[in-house]
């Protein structure tokens, strides 16, 4: 088969941007999309890239030794940008906590490490092109409860038919033994449903209003694998997504505006020029 032509001239010339921001890449468990994460990484690239946390996933290591060589390319990716210019900051996730690590075998009080070009800190500050000041943290201190939020996300299409098929089983098995019971799974499960909707607006909520008490414009943050823009009393809130379920990023273009990028992208976006930059 003979290559697209245009597949080549994309890869060629990827889209520039100001920023990238990708968080919950779960490297070293079975979940992650490092193929894809790879794709993404040919086709954009920036000046300031933010890891913003469960970039490895120590737990899962822990449990399962996985790592195949897509994890270390990954890895190698990115240490190839930061040697290459790009300003590469890695905010410390719940699965992940680098900095734990380092403080208890370096036996220091340090707060942030630098690995080369690559600072690891526990949250930091980035300006916009337009000087907006953006909290970014990963998050995970305001989960108050990650399990409904997987409720949400592994349910799906499938997930649900069976728990239909269950309700069924069990209404017909109540009915046979003549057991007079109310309680219904399905309802049960619709009740469930929305405790995550309630879990990821009272996370979004949390964010904001911590955001808005320290007197940023916005919060950045991953976490909950629920990729997100949205307007919260006065303050944007953006969520990066994840490498696991979604694959999506978020995008600073050079005019200052964020965007959120699902990968593979339905339409090739035009590329912008950079702008001279003046900090
Ligand atoms: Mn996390």
């Amino acid at each position: 088969m003979t290559p697209d032509p245009r597949d080549s001239a994309k890869i060629l010339s990827p889209v520039l941007c100001r920023s990238i921001f990708v968080s919950d890449i779960h490297l070293g468990s079975k979940g992650c999309q490092a193929e894809l994460l790879l794709d993404f990484f040919r086709h954009y690239q920036c000046q300031h890239l933010y890891l913003i946390g469960d970039i490895i996933d120590f737990w899962s290591l822990k449990r399962r030794w996985y790592w195949p060589s897509s994890h270390s390319t990954v890895v190698q990716k990115i240490l190839r940008q930061a040697r290459n210019g790009v300003r590469v900051v890695y905010v410390q996730g719940n699965h992940d906590p680098l900095l734990g690590f380092f403080r208890n075998f370096l036996e220091t009080e340090e707060r942030e490490f630098a690995l080369g070009e690559i600072q690891i800190v526990p949250q930091w500050v980035h300006t916009t092109a337009t000087g907006r000041r953006l909290w970014i943290t990963h998050g995970d201190q305001f989960d108050l409860s990650m399990h409904y939020a997987r409720w949400l996300t592994h349910l799906g299409d499938r997930g649900y038919s069976l728990l239909l098929n269950l309700n069924r089983w069990h209404q017909n098995f109540n009915r046979r033994f003549g057991i007079r019971s109310r309680w219904s799974l399905s309802a049960f499960i619709k009740h469930r449903i929305k405790r995550a909707v309630q879990f990821i607006s009272q996370y979004e909520h949390f964010l904001a209003m911590e955001c808005h008490r320290s007197g940023y414009d916005g919060v950045v943050c991953g976490h909950i694998h629920h990729a997100e823009i949205k307007e919260i009393q006065g303050i944007t809130y953006y969520n990066d997504g994840d490498w696991v379920e979604s694959c999506t990023a978020l995008i600073e273009d050079f005019d200052g505006t964020l965007r959120l990028l699902h990968w593979p992208e339905a339409t090739p976006s035009s590329p912008s020029s950079p702008p001279m930059e003046t900090s």
